[in-house]
């Protein structure tokens, strides 16, 4: 596994992340914190089913059971003496976008910002499920919150290099809302892969069909196979200029962030004219999301709707409408904002 460079986290006096339901706790990136490379874990969104349990590092512990060799249990401290990594990882949650879906479907109406791109620090899953001694007749493993919620990987998906038990976020130990202390991070997959508040890993020999990933939730109902949502899809999102800013007649920087759970990041095509003619964006490629950004000129006065889309370099690319799917996961329909540039506006 590559270590990424080191690149520091801007932290916002202001935000906190934007409160979407108070009941549990959900709420979106901050919009001041949404432009920067990687995201205050201050201002990064928060998905909770339930309330965010309380626990202290030093009670937490970590049971790993089932079909395995050698069950044990892990406390913190031994947890962090065992070698760590870290790695850039964009969070998003499978609802990002639901609430721009027409009909808008039930569920946490987010707007754009469930989404995030943070430094973790964490043990390689697959460390400690060697230890354990995973048996061949295992097919997956569950992974348990102190919250009740559960969700299971394969055992191949479990043992990917980069699946991680992280301890940090950012700068710092990760906080109550994302997981602490300790939370799985599956990068490339929508957050609801990525289990908070971790107290249990089970091998189990068959598949898992727990509440979160049976039947409807978290899947693609009516897709043909009733695919669960697994891999992010390729997204770019704008997050300049604002929605309605008001700006000088001239050159306008549009810029934001891109990525797929898919590949890596091709090109983010950025248009002024509603897709007629389409101009490729500066992409400065990184572990997390690719930001980009492109200058062009706005000649007209009046209101401009840019929009942006990303491709991947499996040729994944966004679409003008996302498939309605009855729960609203994965909109990744091409984003749009939409300024004024007006005669009196001043840079
Ligand atoms: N234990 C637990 N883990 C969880 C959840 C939860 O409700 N409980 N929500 C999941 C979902 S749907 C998402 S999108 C991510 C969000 O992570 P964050 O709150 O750190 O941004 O956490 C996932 N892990
Ligand atoms: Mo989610």
């Amino acid at each position: 596994m590559t270590q990424t460079p080191r690149r520091p986290t801007i932290r916002l006096p202001r935000p906190g992340p934007e409160t979407v339901t108070a009941t549990p706790y959900n709420a979106e990136t901050a919009l001041a914190a949404i432009g920067e490379p990687l995201t205050d874990p201050g201002a990064f969104f928060v998905r909770n089913h339930f309330d965010a349990p309380r626990m202290d590092p030093r009670d937490w512990r970590l049971r790993i059971d089932g079909a395995v060799l050698r069950p044990f249990t892990l406390t913190y401290s031994e947890l962090r003496a065992l070698p760590s990594h870290a790695l850039e990882v964009v969070l998003e949650c499978a609802g990002n976008g639901r609430s721009l879906m027409k009909p808008t479907p039930p569920g946490v109406p987010w707007g754009l910002r469930a989404a995030g791109c943070t430094r973790f620090v964490g043990v390689t899953l697959r460390t400690v499920l060697g230890r354990a001694g995973v048996l061949s007749m295992a097919r997956e493993v569950v992974f348990a919150g102190a919250d009740g919620f559960e969700r299971s990987l394969t055992v191949r998906q479990a043992t990917r290099p980069d699946v991680l038990l992280a301890t940090h976020m950012g700068d710092g130990p990760l906080t109550r809302q994302h997981g602490a202390p300790v939370r799985l991070v599956v990068p490339g997959w929508y957050g609801v892969a990525s289990v908070k508040w971790l107290v249990g890993v089970t091998a189990v020999t068959e598949p898992f069909r727990g509440h979160f990933q049976t039947s409807y939730v978290y899947r693609y109902p009516g897709v043909p196979g009733d695919v669960p949502t697994r891999r992010m899809r390729v997204r770019a999102l704008i997050t300049a200029p604002r929605d309605g800013a008001v700006l000088p007649r001239g050159p306008v920087t549009v810029a934001g962030h891109a990525w797929s759970g898919e590949a890596p990041i091709e090109r983010v095509e950025v248009s002024l004219d509603g897709g007629a003619t389409w101009s490729p964006a500066q992409l400065r490629p990184a572990p997390g999301w690719t930001d980009w950004s492109i200058t062009m000129v706005a000649t007209a006065v009046g209101v401009v709707r840019a929009v942006a889309r990303a491709t991947d370099r499996r040729g994944n690319t966004q679409p003008w409408t996302a498939p309605w799917n009855a729960f609203g996961y994965g909109n990744n329909a091409i984003g749009a904002v939409e300024f004024t540039i007006g005669r009196g506006a001043r840079r």
